[in-house]
């Protein structure tokens, strides 16, 4: 089983770049932001509690999101390995995922974190607000609350994971087919090596 974490601020192209990393190696996509937005969709309590956060710009409370990948994996048994897409962003989320991974006797083998200046993040968080319908993307005072979250919160995940020598940085800006042959090269080396 290889599992990997696909890391970087608000609009880096997680998202963009797991869809098709899923497809090429295989693996089952678990994104915290689309399982909290189809929650939102579907009017649960847990949506209608996170989209006081997300509407913010802030992260939604540990234990919720917590709460949620535990569910996905015992609901996905049968899966080769997965691929954590947002997920973790706090240091605790790190801690109780590889405790929740360490159950099944598995872990983290890459943390590939991908490379974009704030002001290319910016850019394409609104360009995608101008079709998403996302209220997180379509004001710029939002969006630049996130980047701030990601720096005083999320950036910690990733010296989390370099103490195992885990983290491997990834040019971000680009075409889609450029990055993603650079994460492909990093899978494929990474993969060889397990
Ligand atoms: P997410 O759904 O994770 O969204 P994201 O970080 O905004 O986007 P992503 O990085 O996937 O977008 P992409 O670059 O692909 O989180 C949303 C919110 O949910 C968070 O703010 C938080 O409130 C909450 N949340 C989620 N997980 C959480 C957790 N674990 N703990 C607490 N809270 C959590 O796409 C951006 C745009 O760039 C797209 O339009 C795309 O087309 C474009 N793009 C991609 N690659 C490009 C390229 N190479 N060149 C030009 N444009 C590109």
């Amino acid at each position: 089983m290889f599992n990997i974490i696909l890391f970087g601020p608000p609009g880096s192209g997680k998202g963009t770049q797991s869809e098709r990393l899923v497809l090429k190696y295989g693996l089952k996509h678990l994104s915290t932001g689309d399982i909290l937005r189809s929650e939102i969709a579907g009017q649960t309590p847990l949506g209608s509690e996170a989209k006081k956060f997300m509407d913010k710009g802030q992260l939604v409370p540990d234990e919720i999101v917590i709460g949620m990948i535990s569910s996905a994996l015992n609901n996905n048994t049968q899966a080769t390995g997965f691929l954590f897409d947002g997920f973790p962003r706090t240091e605790a989320q790190a801690e109780a995922l590889d405790k929740l991974l360490k159950l099944k006797q598995t872990e983290i083998g890459a943390v590939l974190a991908l490379l974009v200046s704030e002001e290319e993040l910016v850019q394409r968080l609104l360009n995608r607000g101008l079709t998403s319908g996302r209220s997180d993307d379509n004001n710029v005072e939002v969006i630049r609350a996130r980047i701030i979250e990601y720096h005083q919160k999320t950036s910690a995940v990733a010296d989390y994971y370099r103490k195992f020598n885990k983290v491997f940085n990834i040019p971000g800006e680009g075409s889609v087919d450029e990055i993603f042959e650079g994460l492909c090269a990093k899978m494929d080396e990474k993969m060889q090596s397990q």
